[in-house]
C-alpha cells in the first residue's frame, strides 16, 4: 500500500460555485472524493491539500519526498508562472502527474504554458472530474510495473 498525495492549488476551493461551462459541477469535495475511492479500490491511501499560497503547496511537495509514492497536482493558475513550484517536483522522486480539468491549451495563450509539464512523468487535461479517477488509475498502474 502506497501513500498518493493529491495537491489543488489557488482558487480550486471555489469548484462547483462558478464557471460550470468551464470546469463542470463537482466541488473539491467531490473531486477529492473519486480520487480517494479510486485509490483505495486500488490499494492505495490518498491524501489531500489545496492550498491558495505556494509557498504552502511548496512544503507539501518537499515533505512528501520519502513519504509518498505519487504526487498528483492541479497546480491551478500557479502552472504557467510558479517556478518555485516546478523545482520542488523536480526535486521529489516519486511518480507525478500534473492534472487539470481543462485543456488550457484549448484556452487562453497565456495558459498553454506550462512551468511544471517538464518536470511531471505525465499530463492529463481537459477530461473533467474524470480526470482524478485517471490520474489515480495511471498512478496506481505505474506503482504495479
Ligand atoms: O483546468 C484546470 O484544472 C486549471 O488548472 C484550473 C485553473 C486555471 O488557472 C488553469 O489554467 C487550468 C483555475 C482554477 C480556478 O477554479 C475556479 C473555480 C471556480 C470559480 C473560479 C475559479
Amino acid at each position: 500500500m502506497a501513500t498518493i498525495l493529491l495537491l489543488s492549488g489557488p482558487n480550486l476551493n471555489l469548484l462547483g460555485e462558478r464557471e460550470p461551462e468551464v470546469y463542470g459541477t463537482a466541488t473539491l469535495a467531490d473531486l477529492v472524493e473519486v480520487a480517494t475511492r479510486t485509490a483505495v479500490a486500488r490499494g492505495h491511501d490518498l491524501e489531500h491539500l489545496q492550498s491558495n499560497h505556494e509557498g504552502s503547496l511548496i512544503d507539501a511537495i518537499h515533505a512528501a519526498r520519502g513519504r509518498c509514492a505519487a504526487i498528483i497536482v492541479n497546480p491551478g493558475a500557479f502552472t504557467h508562472y510558479a517556478h518555485a513550484i516546478g523545482d520542488a517536483l523536480a526535486a521529489y522522486d516519486g511518480v507525478k502527474i500534473e492534472l487539470h480539468l481543462s485543456n488550457p491549451h484549448a484556452r487562453e495563450p497565456w495558459r498553454h504554458r506550462s512551468v511544471v509539464s517538464s518536470t511531471v512523468t505525465g499530463v492529463i487535461a481537459g477530461f473533467g472530474a474524470g480526470g482524478y479517477r485517471l490520474a489515480v488509475e495511471a498512478v496506481a498502474d505505474r506503482l504495479a510495473e
